[in-house]
């Protein structure tokens, strides 16, 4: 196992793994340390939308033949409504588009391009623990096979998810913590079915939220919104096609949606969560280690993306030319793009979702922005603008 490196990553998620690949791609060693098999996070079920900037980082970084062959370019989204669908098109409103392809697949494709470049991915790094966190020498320590190493580092990234050990290891007092939980969850399905629909569907309909995904012409990835502590056992398939049919009915009753066997089922919480500073001495924590967004607006895995851009750049030239300046602003740029998107996420949220509780009035007003969001175009744009991703700035 290796005892040394420049950067020690916590996390073979895409923030850690395309941290990990930039760096190479700058000349820097790091070396990741995951928890779980690779087989595990190669099959994980999570996002499905890359944002055009997520898309052209991954092809710039030497990744993006998959991507391109297998990806869906959609240019546009549908929200539907009162029994009724409003194509948002986001080509002809920003001239932008965004990509369906399974978070999955990204990381099956950023550990295919580590270990072809001989990177080092420890997998089922257990007992991870991070030391020293204001010295010159941060350290990692983890069992292997039942062994314990230490890692002795320049920087530790903390790339390891929200249930993640870095940032707990921020002593107290240290960060704010802006957290907010939904009063909802997503029932989440992977059904062997041709999508129904060209493009993703969000309809926010009187039994609740629904959204219409796809992972390939095949396989259809479809959500509904479900009490956060439902169980699952009581959502037989039969139950989640039957709200499927009804949350997507089109008032004229010509659309249909084409069901089929279901080969995976989860529930997902709804949170928005941000951690302030993401950075503590030679500690930096990128992607959901340091902030949550709720699906809705599908920007976690775009998000984690940028973290670790910036991180990378910043790494970068403090080796190249001792610059720390970059470093010292990781958070500040980090957070202001984040809280951005927190904002997305959270407004996607609410104007979608039924509310438990709402009065009459709180209804009436989100359906009229669902009304003025699809028939305005100033409006229509500034959705378009951020579901394909804000601007990438320093
Ligand atoms: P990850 O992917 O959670 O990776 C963290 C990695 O760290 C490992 N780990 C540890 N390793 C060593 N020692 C420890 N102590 C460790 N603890 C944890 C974990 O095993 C894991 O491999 O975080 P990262 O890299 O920050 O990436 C974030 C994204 O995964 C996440 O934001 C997205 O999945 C969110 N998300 C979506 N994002 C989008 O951009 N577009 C979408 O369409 C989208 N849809 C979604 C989503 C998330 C969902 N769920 C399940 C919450 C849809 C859903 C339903
Ligand atoms: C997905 O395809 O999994 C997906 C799409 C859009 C979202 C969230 C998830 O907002």
């Amino acid at each position: 196992m290796p005892e040394r490196t420049q950067v020690g990553i916590v996390g073979a998620g895409p923030a850690g793994l395309i941290l990990s690949h930039l760096l190479h791609l700058e000349g820097i060693d790091s070396v990741v340390l995951e928890v779980h098999t690779r087989k595990y996070i190669e099959e994980r079920v999570r996002a499905g939308v890359l944002e055009q900037g997520t898309v052209e980082l991954l092809t710039n970084m030497g990744i993006g033949d998959r991507l391109k062959r297998e990806g869906l370019v959609h240019h546009g989204v549908q929200f539907r409504f009162r029994g009724q669908g409003h194509h948002i098109d986001f080509q002809s409103l920003v001239g932008r588009s965004i990509t369906i392809y399974a978070q999955q697949e990204v990381v099956k494709d950023l550990v295919n391009a580590r270990l072809a470049s001989n990177g080092q991915i420890v997998f089922e790094a257990m007992d991870a623990s991070v030391h020293d966190l204001t010295s010159k020498s941060p350290k990692i320590r983890y069992h292997k096979d039942g062994v314990e190493h230490e890692l002795v580092c320049d920087f530790i990234a903390g790339c390891d998810g929200f249930h993640g050990v870095c940032r707990p290891s921020v002593p107290e007092g240290v960060l704010t913590i802006y957290d907010r939980t939904y009063p909802f969850a997503w029932l989440g399905i992977l059904a062997q079915a041709p999508p129904s629909s060209e493009e993703l569907i969000y309809s926010n309909h009187e039994l609740g939220f629904a959204l219409l995904s796809m992972r390939s012409p095949e396989i259809s990835r479809l959500y509904i919104q479900c009490d956060p502590d439902e169980d699952i056992a009581n959502w037989p398939d039969a139950r989640i096609w039957e709200q499927l049919h009804l949350r997507f009915a089109t008032r004229d009753g010509a659309w249909k949606l084409t069901e089929g066997p279901v080969i995976q089922k989860n529930i997902a919480e709804m949170r928005s969560f941000v951690a302030d500073p993401m950075q503590y001495g030679r500690l930096f924590l990128a992607g959901d280690a340091a902030h949550i967004v709720p699906p809705t607006g599908a920007k976690g895995l775009n998000l984690a993306a940028t973290d670790a851009r910036v991180l990378a750049r910043a790494l970068a030239d403090y080796y190249s030319s001792g610059s720390t300046d970059l470093m010292q602003r990781y958070s500040e740029i980090c957070l202001r793009r984040c809280w951005k998107v927190q904002h997305f996420s959270w407004w996607m949220t609410s104007m979608l979702h039924r509310i438990p509780g709402e009065s009459p009035f709180d209804r009436q007003r989100q359906l009229a922005e669902l009304d003025y969001v699809t028939s305005s175009r100033a409006a229509s744009t500034a959705l378009a603008e951020h579901y394909t991703g804000l601007p990438f700035t320093f």
